[in-house]
Parts: C-alpha cells; structure tokens; sequence
C-alpha cells in the first residue's frame, strides 16, 4: 500500500516504494538490531501488557476508593473510572529488554496528586507482584518508580477537570488542558506528544525500526542525553517521524539514510516541526521565536506537536551541535559505505572514542560526606548544571570545542583518616586519584539493596569516614596557535563553582566541588571498558 498523502509541513520529497536493494539492506539492518539486543522476546512482551491490565484495574479501584471516600454513591463512584495511558519508548514501540514503562494514571477532577501519593500508593504495596517502590512527590514531575512483577514501571498522574474520566477518553482535545495546573499539564504533555508522533507518521512499523537504529546509533555515539545538551528519546523520535513524511513508502533503512543527508543539509536554526504549530485555549507560551529572545537562540530546534508546542531541544549548545553534526556526518559515510558492501551495520553502532579523542579533558568532581541519598541529589544537581559550564567554556579564546560526556561516574569509598577524605578529594578523576584509593581506600560499591543505615553506623562506630564521589568529563579541543599557549578558564570554573554553591542545601563541610585538567594520559582506568587498550604515550625520541 502506498500513499501520496502529505504528512507534515511540506510535500514529500519522493514517494517511491523500496527496490529489492533496499528492502535487502532493511532486513540486514532489523537482523542487526536482533544482534544488538534490541527486540525483547513475545514472552516479556505480553508480561507488560498484563502487568499495564493489573495497573488499569488498580487505577479504577484507587478512583472508586478516593470516591467513595468523598461521599459518592456506590453508581457514581464507579462511573468515575480513572485510565491509565503510556508514552516513552513502550508506548513508540521501541523498548527493550531493559525499558522501563511510562505510565500516566488519568484521573477526574475529585481526585487529587495527593491522594495518589497515598491511597494509590497503598493499594500498589498491598500487591504481590510489588518487588520495589519509590514515590517522588515532590519533584519536577511528581513520579511512583516501581518494579511491578519484574517489570521497571513509572506512574505519573495527571488530573483532569472532568467528573468521569471513562475507557473511551483520548488525550486530543486541546480543552481537556483547561483548569489543570502546570504538573498535571507536564504529566499530559508525555503522552499526547508521543500519540501525536505516531499519528504523524505514514508507517509506524518503519518508523519503529528506522527509530530504533537511530536511538542505538545515538547511544553508542555518546549523544543520547537531553540534560548535557544532546538530543534526548523524544527529540529523536520526532526527527525521525519528520524524514519519514518526507518519505511516506520508504523503508526503515532509506530512512536512516535519508536521516544523515537531510539534517547534515539542513537550515538550522530553521526548526523541524511535524505539523504547523497550533494555537490552544490556555494563557501558556507556545514556541516562537518570532515573540521570544530565548527562542531565537535554540540552535537546532525539534518542536513537539502537541500543544502548547515546546522546543525540544532547548539544550543544545555551540559545541554540541558541532558533535552531533560530526556524528551525522560519520554516519553519512558508514551508510555510503553499507550501501557499497564495504561496512556493515554493525560499524554504524560502534562504540565512541571519547577517552581517546583529547588530548586534554577537565573534570568536575563532586564529594559528599553524608547520606548517599544527599549525594544523589548534590551530584544530580552539578550534573543539571554541566550544560552551563559547557556553554561558558565554549566562549573562551582558544577553546575550539567544550565536548560533555553523557555518563557520569561514581564510587565510594571508606576513609581511614580525615587526611585521606581530602586526598581522594583531590585526587579522584585521575589516574593518580585511583592508584591512590586502590592503595589506600576500601573501595564500597553501592547500590539500590544496600542497607544504608548499617554501613553509615559501620563506618561511624569505626571512627571512619564515608566519602561519595562522582566525576564528570568535558573534552577540550584547544586552537592555542600564536598564542602563549596559555587560556584562561578560571572565570567559567569559578562561574560555574558559584551557580552549584547557590544550591538551596549546600553545606561546605558537607558537600564539595572541584574542575581541574586531567591529560589523556593521565585519565583513570575505569573510564575504559575491558575489551578497550587504554591510549599509551608513544616514547618520545629525543636525540
Ligand atoms: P527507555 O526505553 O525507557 O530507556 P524512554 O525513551 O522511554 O527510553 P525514559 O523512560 O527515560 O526514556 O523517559 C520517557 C519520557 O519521560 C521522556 C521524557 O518525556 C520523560 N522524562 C524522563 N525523565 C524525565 C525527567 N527527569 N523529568 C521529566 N520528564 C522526564
Ligand atoms: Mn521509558
Ligand atoms: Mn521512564
């Protein structure tokens, strides 16, 4: 079946169906895909879908139960029903053996966030199937992460104001958004932007498969990772639902391909938009970068089709664009090069040559001597933060390109002395720093079971201490040509070290943060995988 019909903003640019070519590279790339462990099989898939029909049958009875509880009749309380929805890589149709699912729990006007955090909550750990559970109430997008018979589950929940909320509700209506507050809007915005992909594409299926190969090529290139300036899953998603319409019978393989040729030619800043921007009945910015400064300044800009539509990628920095067009551009190539014979999908999804691409790195350190709970939300804070210090790098004179890396590191360690607390301080995030803990620390690995409680009142009885780090990396690429081979970058680590230190629980005796040079050479060993050679300096002839 083919289609002439136009999805998105212009006419497709072909809409020619594959040729026996085409469609053999496709299934050499999905039976790449099937290599890499990217299908789940049928077994954990239908595992979801029940687990998703427990969680609606729960959301009902939590609607029925608050109902009730506020005087509503048996009838009306039932008729109140309450549905749950997905958005994220499930509801796309591009999760994994790993992937969590995203679950918005929809709920009419007398049931509030708050009973959520409570009535549902109980109803979930009266459940068997329940193996964790960890409500955030009050963050950013208030979330209950779970794992619900062995399956990773986010539950969100968004407030309508409707006094029902039936089986046959959809998202669409624009209305549905009147008299909600910013929360419950967010929490919607999941899921009406991912319905709206997926009405936006003329084949989900090489939708599916095309997004699949980008996301994995993304996260083995390092730049998957909304928070340090890179595109994240849904900002991926929609550039790739928009080269679909552009080519409506294409299939998943001339899709990545076209993807490369398109955005390496593209007009950035002109945005890539899905359909034209709509206008809606709330008192909320939309994007524009007609109206708005900060607009203007989105450098590659991916709007969200759902209203009120939003940049995606508000993130992306000078130098992250130039890292993701890099990237782009290699794919460009690995593709010519498929097509040809001469490489293989496989190469397309090699790993990234971060460690090795530099020959000077910075890294930014953060210690915590208190709970790991507090170090989990200091260092998560630096790490929101990093773009920033990127961004005031990106400046300098002599700086060419200020390059994030997309996972940050961690350990923890025991501390004899208060002397080693300040050495490990110093020292972490270097090749010194780890000859130095192996030496002299005891190493502690921490995770979700560990008893938190008994290893602090361990360490305190002990009269040690317990130290939590956590290391960040920015690769430098210096132009320091007729100059004095020197660049300043005390002002945007001192800028930087400010903005962290303005942190609403920031303690000094408790929690620290340094920047400081590590060179290639000098980078630890766990920066690397087993099956990587770390780079080893080549002896220098000196005659
Ligand atoms: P996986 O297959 O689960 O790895 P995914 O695309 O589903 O990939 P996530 O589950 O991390 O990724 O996120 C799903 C969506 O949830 C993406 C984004 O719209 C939203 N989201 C994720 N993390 C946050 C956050 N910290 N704050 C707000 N929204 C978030
Ligand atoms: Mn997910
Ligand atoms: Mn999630």
């Amino acid at each position: 079946s083919t289609t002439t019909k136009q999805y998105g903003v212009t006419a497709p640019i072909s809409t020619a169906g594959p040729t026996a070519k085409e469609n053999e590279l496709n299934d050499a790339m999905i039976e790449e895909l099937r290599n890499q462990n990217s299908f789940e099989s049928e077994s954990e898939t239908q595992k979801r879908r029940e687990v998703l029909a427990t969680l609606q049958k729960l959301t009902e009875e939590f609607v029925y139960t608050v109902s009730r509880r506020k005087n509503m009749s048996e009838g009306m309380a039932r008729d109140a029903g309450g549905k749950i929805f997905t958005f994220g890589s499930y509801r796309l149709g591009v999760y994994g053996p790993g992937s969590d699912i995203d679950t918005l729990v929809v709920v009419p006007k007398h049931v509030t966030r708050d009973d959520f955090f409570t009535v549902f909550e109980e109803l979930l750990r009266k459940r068997p199937e329940l193996n964790k559970i960890q409500p955030v109430p009050d963050a950013f997008m208030p979330i209950i992460k779970t794992v619900f018979d062995g399956v990773d589950i986010d539950l969100i929940c968004g407030r309508l104001d409707i006094p029902q909320v039936s089986l046959d509700l959809t998202l669409e209506d624009n209305n549905l958004l009147r008299n909600i507050d910013d929360r419950d809007l967010r929490a919607l915005n999941g899921t009406r932007v991912t319905d709206q992909i997926l009405q936006l594409v003329p084949q989900k299926m090489v939708f599916r498969h095309a997004l699949r190969t980008i996301k994995l090529w993304a996260q083995r290139r390092a730049i998957y990772a909304n928070m340090f300036g890179f595109p994240g899953g849904v900002a991926w998603a929609m550039l790739v639902a928009r080269i679909c319409q552009l080519y409506p019978n294409a299939v998943g393989a001339v899709i990545v391909s076209k993807f490369f040729q398109i955005y390496l030619q593209w007009k950035w800043p002109q945005p890539v938009l899905l359909k034209p921007i709509e206008d809606g009945p709330l008192p909320v910015r939309i994007w524009n970068p007609k109206l708005y400064g900060q607009d203007r300044l989105h450098r590659m800009p991916v709007i969200t089709p759902a209203y009120p539509s939003m940049c995606a990628t508000h993130n992306i920095t000078a130098s992250t664009q130039k890292i993701i067009l890099k990237e782009m551009q290699r794919g460009l190539e690995i593709m010519n090069d498929i097509q040809f014979g001469k490489r293989t999908w496989k190469d397309l999804f090699a790993k990234h040559d971060f460690f090795f691409a530099y020959k000077f790195y910075l890294t930014v350190i953060t210690a915590t001597r208190d709970s790991y709970e507090a170090h989990l939300k200091w260092s998560g804070m630096v790490e929101s933060k990093l773009r920033l210090l990127v961004q005031k790098l990106e400046v300098v004179n002599g700086i060419v390109l200020a390059h994030p890396f997309v996972k940050p590191f961690s350990a923890s360690y025991i501390c004899d002395t208060e002397e080693q607390v300040f050495k490990i301080r110093e020292l972490y995030g270097s090749l010194d720093g780890e000859k130095y803990a192996k030496e002299h620390l005891k190493k502690v690995d921490i995770d979700d079971d560990t008893d938190m409680v008994k290893l602090e009142e361990e360490v305190k009885k002990e009269g040690k201490h317990l130290v939590h780090l956590l290391k960040l990396y920015i690769g430098l690429e210096l132009d320091l040509k007729g100059r004095d081979k020197k660049m300043d970058i005390q002002v945007p680590c001192s800028d930087f070290d400010s903005i962290c230190r303005n942190w609403v629980n920031f303690d000094k005796d408790v929690y620290s943060l340094s920047i400081r040079h590590v060179k290639l050479y000098d980078l630890p060993d766990d920066v690397y995988s087993e099956d990587e050679q770390r780079p080893v300096k080549k002896e220098s002839k000196k005659r």
